[in-house]
C-alpha cells in the first residue's frame, strides 16, 4: 500500500458514515501520488494525517422561533479546516441535506481552492440544515441572529471570514454581520458578500459565475475557440448559475436550459436573464414560471433531463453530484466540448472519469474554475481592512486575471508531471504545493 492509499483507507475506517468527504478525499488523495513520491518528507511529517483532518470543528444548537410561535431547532457547523495559508475562508451553507460530512468536503475544497487563488486565504466552511424555502423575512432573520449568537466567538476578520453558499446569499449575509457587529461592536470585514452600503465589494455577486466564465474562455482562447455562439446549459439558477448565465451572453453564447431543485426550463430562443433574475432574486419564484411569462419555453420535471439537451458547454452550477455517470456518457455522446463546474464537486467521480477519457472535451474541475467567489471575497478582505474601494473595473480586471492565472498553475502543474490537460490533477497538485510548503514551513501543528 502506499502512503495516499493508506490514508484513504484511514479516513474510509474513521469517518464511515461520511460519504460526501469521503469522494472528495478520494478524488484530490488519488491525484497527489508524484507530489508524494517526489517529497518523502511529506510521509515523515504526517502531513497528508494533517491535511484531511480539520484543525477545529464547531457543532452548534440553533434555536428559533417561527411566525406562529413554534420553537424550531436546527444544527449549526462550523469547520475551521486549514489556517496554514491565511485565517479560515469559506461560505455558510442553509439547506436541509448539510450534515458534518457535506461542510467536511466542500472544507476541504475550499482549502486547495483558496490556495489556488494565489491569494492568503486558508479552508474553512459552515452552514445548517436550516432550510430558508418558504420562510418569512422574520424568520430568515431569527435564524441568522441565533446563528451568529453562537458562531460570532469563533470567527472574526483576521481568524476565519465566512460567506455565502447554497442558501445563503445578500440578505442572509446582512443579518449574520448585523448580528455580529451588535455582539462585538466591530464593524469589521468578519464576512464577504456584504452589501455595497455597508463594506462589500463590487462585482463579488457577480464574481463565482464571472470567473467560471473568465477560465472556460481561456481554455478557448488557447484552443482557437470562443463562446460566441455556443449552446449553453446552466444548471441551478441561483448565484453562481445567474452569472455565469449572463457573462457566456456576453460573450455570445446562447444559453438555452437551467433549472431549479424541482424542474428545468428549455428555451430554444436563449433564455431571458431579466425574467430569470425577477423570478428568482425578486420573487424568491420557482422556475416553472418561466415557461409561462416566454413563449417558446417549455418546463419539464425534474432535474436530471436537463443534461440529455446537446451543448457544446456545460456549466453545471447548482449542488453536488448533479452529474452522474449516466448523465456524463449522454453529455459526451451528445458532444459537448468544454464541462466547467460552477458548484462545488457537481460531478461524481465516476463522471469525472466518462469526461476525462472522451476526447475533446475540455474538464475544468470545480476548485479552480469557482475559485472567482472566493477570490474575489479575499479582495473584498482586503479593501476592508485597507478601508477603501476598488471600481467595479478593477476588481473585475483583478478576477479575470486571477481566472486566467490560476488555468495556467494548473495547466502547468499537470504538464510538469506528465498529464497534460488533466485539469483535475492540475489543480489538487498545484494547490497542494503551496499548501504543502506553509504546513510543513510552520512544524507540527
Ligand atoms: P444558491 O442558493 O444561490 O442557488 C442554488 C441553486 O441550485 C438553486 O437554483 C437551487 O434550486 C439549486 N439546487 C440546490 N440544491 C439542489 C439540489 N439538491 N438539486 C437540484 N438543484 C439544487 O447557491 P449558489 O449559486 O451560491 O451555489 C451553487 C453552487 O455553487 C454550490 O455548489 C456552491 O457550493 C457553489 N459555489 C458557490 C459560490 C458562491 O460564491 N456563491 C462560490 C463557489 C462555489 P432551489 O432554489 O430549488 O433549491
Ligand atoms: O464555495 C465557495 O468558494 C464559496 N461558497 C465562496 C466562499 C467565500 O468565502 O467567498
Amino acid at each position: 500500500m502506499t502512503y495516499v492509499e493508506r490514508v484513504l483507507d484511514d479516513i474510509k475506517q474513521r469517518n464511515p458514515n461520511e460519504k460526501e468527504f469521503i469522494q472528495a478525499a478520494t478524488e484530490i488523495l488519488t491525484t497527489l501520488e508524484p507530489v508524494i513520491n517526489a517529497h518523502p518528507e511529506y510521509e515523515q511529517a504526517a502531513l497528508l494525517e494533517r491535511f484531511v483532518e480539520p484543525e477545529r470543528a464547531v457543532l452548534f444548537r440553533v434555536p428559533w422561533v417561527d411566525d406562529n410561535g413554534k420553537v424550531h431547532i436546527n444544527k449549526g457547523y462550523r469547520v475551521q479546516f486549514n489556517s496554514a495559508i491565511g485565517p479560515y475562508k469559506g461560505g455558510l451553507r442553509f439547506h436541509p441535506s448539510v450534515n458534518l460530512s457535506v461542510i467536511k468536503f466542500l472544507g476541504l475544497e475550499q482549502i486547495l481552492k483558496n490556495s489556488l487563488t494565489g491569494l492568503p486565504i486558508g479552508g474553512g466552511k459552515g452552514g445548517s440544515d436550516f432550510d430558508p424555502k418558504g420562510k418569512s423575512d422574520r424568520e430568515i432573520m431569527a435564524f441568522c441572529q441565533s446563528f451568529m449568537t453562537e458562531l460570532y466567538r469563533h470567527i472574526g476578520a483576521d481568524t476565519d471570514v465566512p460567506a455565502g453558499d447554497i442558501g445563503v446569499g445578500a440578505r442572509e449575509v446582512g443579518y449574520l454581520f448585523g448580528q455580529y457587529k451588535r455582539l462585538r461592536n466591530e464593524h469589521v470585514g468578519v464576512l464577504t458578500g456584504r452589501g455595497l452600503s455597508y463594506g462589500g465589494s463590487l462585482i463579488r455577486k457577480e464574481a463565482t459565475g464571472y470567473g467560471l466564465v473568465y477560465m472556460t474562455q481561456e481554455a478557448m482562447r488557447l484552443r482557437g475557440d470562443s463562446f460566441q455562439d455556443k449552446i449553453t446549459v446552466v444548471s441551478g439558477s441561483g448565484n453562481v448559475a445567474i452569472y455565469a448565465c449572463e457573462k457566456a451572453q456576453q460573450l455570445g453564447a446562447k444559453v438555452v436550459a437551467m433549472y431549479d431543485s424541482n424542474g428545468y426550463i428549455y428555451d430554444p430562443n436563449g433564455i431571458r436573464l431579466d425574467v430569470i433574475k425577477q423570478l428568482k432574486e425578486v420573487e424568491r419564484g420557482r422556475i416553472k414560471d418561466y415557461a409561462t411569462r416566454v413563449i417558446g419555453a417549455e418546463y419539464h420535471e425534474g432535474c436530471k433531463g436537463i443534461w440529455t439537451i446537446p451543448c457544446d458547454v456545460a456549466l453545471p452550477c447548482a449542488t453536488q453530484n448533479e452529474i452522474d455517470s449516466e448523465s456524463a456518457a449522454v453529455l459526451v455522446a451528445n458532444g459537448v466540448q468544454y464541462v466547467a463546474e460552477g458548484a462545488n464537486m457537481p460531478s461524481t467521480l465516476e463522471a469525472i472519469a466518462t469526461f476525462q477519457q472522451a476526447k475533446n472535451v475540455v474538464f475544468l474541475p470545480a476548485k479552480a474554475a469557482n475559485a472567482g467567489g472566493v477570490a474575489t471575497s479575499a479582495l473584498e478582505m482586503s479593501q476592508s481592512s485597507g478601508r477603501l474601494y476598488w471600481s467595479s473595473e478593477e476588481v473585475d480586471a483583478k478576477l479575470k486575471t486571477i481566472m486566467i492565472n490560476i488555468y495556467h498553475n494548473m495547466d502547468n502543474a499537470a504538464k510538469k508531471y506528465g498529464f497534460e490537460g488533466n485539469y483535475v490533477m492540475g489543480a489538487n497538485i498545484a494547490g497542494f504545493e503551496k499548501l504543502a510548503e506553509a504546513m510543513m514551513a510552520q512544524g507540527i501543528v
